[in-house]
């Protein structure tokens, strides 16, 4: 799963970038790997996959992880090129989800490019980029289907009919999320690949002292989420050992980490389910499915000769498994479920694939 960070220059993106980085250094709950010089990969906490580790003697503990992108600022005009607007662009193409950070804090030493903190516009500035190369996307894509579609075949005159209402919505300036789509153009976001359709999490960039997003951009957000989140404050206390980062954090008053608080709700807004695989001897993880995944997508999470060779799945709730003490006596209390492939697996189950 990966996440690409953008936002207008100076917003605040690789401070946010880089607490998350130092974080990983000093405690154990974040180990950032930098897979690149603005790429690195966080683990997702779950406080469920101690307890099911310990339940089934497996170590060491491996939790999810999501990889994040810092992308340069975006500049206005990115969409026709601007800057080095296209390649950003592609970038932000190839994650899962958008975290937007947007500009709260009023720190004078830091220059806005429009010399003027206003949240909303600076987030419709960076929207309105994404909507114009989507518009230039999707219209290229409905010049091509037009011409296919003249085959008559029903995909394709329903991937135009589709399209033609993505480019009238883009047009106006709303998500190609917003278009619903139909069972027959079901290929139809695959193909053009928007980045309107992505999740978007806002973070605010808020002054030291400040637990709220402004309600301006809260309200813009809409059905988004909309975080609020210090990022200088965060990488510095990044920087300090666990114990005085907690007590740091009593001063100013901010009670959970907000680096905790951004990897939750970037985990949240890919809309996943979390289930577990530990077994004596092994490693106990935890392992991310889109909502509706089955049993046979769990095993090909795992590996794919698993799946290749799947015979069963032995399903048990995490709770279940952690009350009855181990697998053995989850077995004697019956409570060790066997499921075929298409079992609709749910969040929090422990997996064992028999292949
Ligand atoms: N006062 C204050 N300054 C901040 C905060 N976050 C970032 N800054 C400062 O703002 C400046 C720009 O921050 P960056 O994180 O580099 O911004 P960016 O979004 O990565 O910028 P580009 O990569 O140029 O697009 C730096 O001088 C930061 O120290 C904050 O929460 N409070
Ligand atoms: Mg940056």
């Amino acid at each position: 799963m990966k996440v690409a960070i953008v936002g207008l220059p100076n917003a605040g993106k690789t401070t946010l970038f880089n607490a998350l980085t130092a974080a990983s250094a000093e405690t154990a709950s974040y180990p950032f790997t930098t897979v690149g010089p603005n790429v690195a990969i966080v683990e997702v906490a779950d406080e469920r996959l101690a307890p099911v580790a310990a339940a089934a003697e497996a170590s060491p503990l491996v939790p999810e992880t999501i990889e994040f992108h810092d992308i340069a600022g975006l500049v206005r005009g990115a969409s026709q090129g601007e800057g080095l607007g296209n390649r950003f662009l592609a970038e932000i193409r190839e994650t899962d989800a958008i975290c937007h950070v947007v500009r709260a804090h009023a720190d004078d030493s830091v220059p806005h490019p429009d010399g003027l903190i206003n949240p909303v516009a600076d987030a419709e500035a960076v929207e309105a980029e994404l909507y114009l190369a989507d518009l230039e996307q999707a219209e290229r894509r409905l010049e091509r289907v037009r011409k296919q579609a003249g085959s008559g075949q029903k995909e394709l005159i329903a991937e135009r009919e589709w399209l033609e209402q993505v480019v009238e919505v883009l047009g106006r300036g709303e998500r190609a999320r917003n278009v619903p789509v139909p069972l027959a153009a079901a290929q139809g976001p695959a193909n053009l690949q928007a980045l309107t359709s992505k999740p978007m999490l806002y973070v605010a960039n808020v002054d030291e002292g400040t637990d709220e997003p402004p309600a301006e951009l809260a309200a813009h957000a809409g059905d988004s989420p909309c975080i609020a989140v210090s990022a200088r404050i965060e990488a510095e206390l990044a920087e300090l050992p666990a114990e005085e980062a907690g007590e740091m954090r009593t001063e100013l008053g901010i009670d959970q980490s907000g680096l905790e608080r951004l990897v939750r709700a970037a985990y949240d807004l890919l809309d996943l389910i979390t289930f577990f695989t530990a077994h004596l001897g092994a490693e106990a993880r935890a392992r991310a499915l889109p909502q509706g995944a089955t049993a046979w997508d769990a095993a090909g999470r795992v590996h794919g000769d698993i799946q290749a060779g799947f015979v069963r799945a032995e399903v048990i709730g995490w709770r279940e498994l952690v009350n009855a003490g181990g697998y053995a006596h989850a077995r004697e209390r019956g409570v060790l479920r066997t499921e075929g492939r298409d079992y609709v697996v749910r969040d929090g189950d422990v997996i064992t694939i028999r292949h």
